[in-house]
């Protein structure tokens, strides 16, 4: 008997599915279309993960069932390959980032293809290639074009010792990742998107989409959308004259709890808020105000928010706040616990509400006025547990409240649930100019800008004469665009003479002052301006990793027929194929994905659609449905990473059992959502289980087919129930029951004195989308000219599994009332529903409500009603 040689039959099969050119996608009109994606991999320097492998697989399992069900199937793949950690490879080893892009994209081709995906391989690309980045930087344009991208000053995190921008990633408490030096804030010109335009429609349309509730919350929690209102607190100085200038009269603050006004017993700002420089003459301690505003500037955004930090601050002396509610004059602080970056960067503080104004006033003596009454249950367990309420005294162990109440010591709105409180302040403030109802978003807009090299360039050029022209007033309407008059100077490279090329320089290190590396490559930064032919220069700060990954799927898409490569020939942006293929059915990808990649892409897919680049039949959303898998990790349970020396690399176990063992298994290791460490000697268990599948495979081919005319009801049976799991457990994403399932018919086959041939070909179709090669060969085996690929996805007869049934005792409060036939293992609701078809039960039922239903597994279920 012929042995199971993986490794010849993988590559055997991957070749002939190559030459055919049978996973390339059509857009057929005839068929209905599916549309499967996985996050495209970084090509690092690492190559394949067993993580990359566990996502592409199961994806792969679902596409390869898709085609078989008669679908026109897209699965694509491509490299995301701009990014940090190439860069400073190529710094440290002084490689071009081209050259070490080619070579890892290399050796993750080659792995990827040696695990058999069945990937549509002419439609691949990567980021880095200009007629990919071309329209990277043409969306860019359109953006900037509509007003959407602005130049504004932000902080980075700066490492004064590498002279480097770093990213949050790369600061780790506080210290640069590299050399270890404490990390400053710096402020630097960046461009920015406002995705902030989007925050309500980013939320929203959540509603046309299937994510798993996780990635959901995930999306609205980080857009952050908070109701509320923003209030004036007029300003009185030490000599109780207002200041003329209307400027500097009042500060305006954001709370979520305008309700709580009359317990707001002092104010705080923000370091970075202007009105402490502009009110300078009025402040009577400005040197120690400015002492603190010093020591902050160090601390990172991060660390200032972090509740349980020991809160600091300084009043403000000399200056005074007058609550408008109350008339009364309140203190005025500066603390790092309030930022700029959120509302007003000023906030009345409640300390009898808020946790973290409770503290402050704690440390500071400020006084505590209670205003919101809790709801009667909840106040005797907190008044027993804290003391009095309502005393000022610090000393007494206040215990600050922050839920909804009912308003006391607060005026007019005394005796009011906290909704109506809030609703009828709002009324008050907006009818006394004093403030009005207002909504923020925790999302900030987008930093959309880094000083690096290996990026795509932002097409823009800045010309001094055409600033001038702008600030001027003096240019004819039409001549500039919306985002030219924004940013005065800055101008865009033109449609035609995109991709904007990234230049070809030696050092890729950053200049001394943290601008890009692209700063030192005179000629081409010295240019001529598109707009009036005056010297300009071109912008050298390059996009972030997020640009060329917040549109690939549509690359994917309009990539077509075939032959049409971004690579060698041009991309062109076909909306005929957009239509065909978008919306994607199902994305998979990596938990720590869902929420950046998800956000920007869904905000840049939804700004294409506004614009009409992608048509309306696409719908409002990119991702139909968005799934997550679990994390590989390390033997023993602990996350792979080089340190520790126990990263998996999959050539080493596709070279020992072959791909469709390591397929399986990664199918098999656990629940697919949950984290699992890797097993060596589980995937040996599955090569085990593939050797008994060839060696079946060898007997039923061996004996010609004898088995055609044997009945053997048991394993129809088996079969059938097998069909059923198979199918259902998949489009769960139950890989590793659906697996059980086959293990357990092939067992069944094993123990019969003879296999029915249908019955072992439907295994083999069955088996296919998780071990195609073996199936493949198997099915060759057996006399076929067509790749199983081609083969209808098997039904099962219903009839057929209700075999296994039970009795199923009917009850309606306690009396038996009826039985019926049940096939095992019905779920609660299905023995419900069968019992309601009961003319019985029914009768029993009529004009009575069920209040309760009391279900036993496999025996009973009681109907409680009245
Ligand atoms: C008074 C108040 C009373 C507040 C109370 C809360 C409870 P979210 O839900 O995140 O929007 N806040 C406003 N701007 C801030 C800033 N820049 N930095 C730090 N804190 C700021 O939170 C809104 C609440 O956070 C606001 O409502 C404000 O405190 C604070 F019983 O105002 B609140
Ligand atoms: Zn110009």
């Amino acid at each position: 008997m012929e042995k199971y040689d993986p490794q010849k039959i993988e590559a055997k099969w991957q070749k002939e599915w190559e030459k055919t050119g049978i996973f390339q996608a059509k857009e057929d009109k005839a068929k209905k279309k599916f549309y499967g994606l996985i996050e495209f991999p970084y090509p690092s320097g690492d190559g394949l993960h067993v993580g990359h492998l566990r996502s592409y697989t199961a994806l792969d399992v679902i596409c390869r069932k898709k085609r078989m069900e008669g679908y026109s199937v897209l699965y694509p793949i491509g490299f995301d390959s701009f990014g940090l950690p190439t860069e400073n490879y190529a710094i440290r080893k002084k490689i071009p980032p081209q050259e070490i892009t080619k070579r890892n994209i290399a050796k993750f081709t080659r792995q990827l293809k040696s695990a058999g995906f069945s990937f549509d391989w002419s439609r691949s690309f990567s980021t880095s290639d200009p007629q990919y980045y071309k329209w990277t930087q043409w969306i860019f344009l359109e953006l900037f074009k509509r007003g959407l991208a602005y130049k504004a000053k932000k902080t980075i995190n700066w490492c004064p010792s590498c002279k480097i921008g770093l990213a949050n990633e790369e600061v780790i408490n506080g210290k640069c990742e590299r050399c270890g030096t404490e990390v400053e804030q710096k402020e630097r010109e960046q461009w920015i998107l406002k995705i902030t335009k989007y925050a309500d429609r980013l939320i929203d349309d959540l509603k046309y989409v299937d994510y798993l509730d996780k990635i959901k919350r995930q999306q609205i929690e980080w857009i952050g959308r908070s109701e509320g209102a923003t209030i004036k607190f007029q300003i009185s100085n030490d000599k109780f004259q207002t200041d003329l200038d209307s400027q500097k009269d009042y500060i305006d603050v954001f709370t979520t709890r305008p309700d709580t006004i009359f317990g707001a017993t002092f104010l705080v700002l923000a370091p970075e808020h202007k009105i402490i420089s502009n009110l300078k003459s009025q402040i009577s301690n400005f040197g120690e105000v400015e002492n603190y505003l010093e020591k902050t500037k160090h601390k990172l955004d991060l660390e200032r928010a972090e509740l349980a930090r020991e809160k600091t601050g300084v009043e403000i002396k000399g200056i005074k706040a007058i609550n408008p509610a109350t008339e009364k004059e309140i203190p005025i602080y500066v603390a790092d616990y309030v930022s700029m970056d959120y509302g007003t960067g000023a906030i009345m503080a409640v300390p009898a509400h808020d946790e973290r104004d409770f503290e402050f006033a704690q440390k500071y003596h400020l006084p505590v006025i209670q205003v919101v009454k809790p709801p009667e249950i909840l106040s005797h367990s907190i008044d027993s547990a804290a003391g009095i309420w309502g005393k000022t005294e610090t000393d007494l162990e206040y215990q600050c409240y922050a839920g909804k109440g009912t308003n006391i010591n607060s005026g007019f709105l005394n005796g009011l649930e906290t909704d109506k409180a809030i609703q009828k302040i709002i009324a008050w403030l907006e009818k006394n100019r004093l403030g009005k109802k207002a909504i923020n978003y925790h999302l900030h807009d987008w930093i959309f800008s880094r000083q690096r090299y290996w990026g795509e360039p932002i097409p823009l050029v800045f010309c001094p004469r055409c600033k001038e022209k702008i600030e001027k007033g003096d240019y004819q309407k039409g001549e500039f665009s919306k985002g030219e008059l924004l940013n005065p100077g800055w101008i865009a490279v033109p449609e035609r003479d995109l991709p904007l090329e990234l230049p070809d320089i030696k050092d890729f290190r950053p200049t001394d002052k943290g601008d890009s590396p692209l700063a030192k490559a005179e000629k081409w930064v010295k240019t001529t301006c598109p707009k009036c032919g005056g010297p300009a220069q071109r912008e050298t700060d390059v996009m972030p990793n997020w640009a060329g990954s917040n549109w690939y799927y549509l690359a994917y898409a309009m990539l077509g027929d075939g032959k049409l490569k971004v690579k060698d020939k041009k991309l062109y942006w076909n909306k005929e194929r957009l239509k065909y293929w978008m919306p994607i059915d199902w994305y998979n990808g990596g938990m720590e994905h869902t929420n950046l990649h998800l956000l920007y892409s869904r905000f840049i897919y939804k700004f294409l659609y506004d614009i009409g680049a992608v048509p309306k039949e696409c719908g409002p959303e990119p991702y139909k449905k968005r799934t997550a898998h679990g994390m590989v990790l390390g033997e023993g349970g602990i996350k792979m990473s080089k340190s520790k020396g126990n990263v998996v690399n999959p050539d080493d176990y596709i070279n020992e059992y072959g791909a469709d063992t390591v397929r399986l298994y990664e199918m098999f290791m656990g629940p697919f959502d949950q984290a699992i460490p890797w097993d060596g000697k589980g995937v040996i268990g599955i090569y085990r289980f593939l050797n008994k599948v060839w060696e079946l495979g060898q007997k039923i081919k061996n004996e010609d087919g004898n088995f055609a005319v044997q009945k053997n009801q048991r394993l129809k049976n088996i079969l059938h129930k097998t069909i059923k799991k198979v199918s259902e457990d998949i489009e769960a994403m139950k890989f590793n029951t659906a697996v059980a399932q086959l293990m357990i018919l092939l067992n069944e086959m094993e123990k019969a004195q003879d296999v029915p041939l249908e019955i072992f070909k439907t295994f083999l179709i069955l088996l296919s989308p998780f071990a195609p090669h073996i199936a493949e060969e198997l099915w060759y085996n057996l006399g076929h000219q067509d790749f199983i690929l081609h083969q209808p996805w098997p039904k099962y007869n219903p009839k057929l599994i209700e075999e296994e049934a039970f009795t199923l005792v009917i009850q309606i409060n306690g009396k038996v009332r009826d039985q019926i036939e049940a096939p095992m293992g019905i779920s609660e609701r299905e023995a419900k529903e069968l019992a309601l078809t009961s003319e019985k039960i029914q009768k029993w039922l009529k004009g009575k409500e069920t209040k309760k239903v009391i279900f036993v597994k496999d025996r009973l279920i009681n109907f409680v009603a009245g």
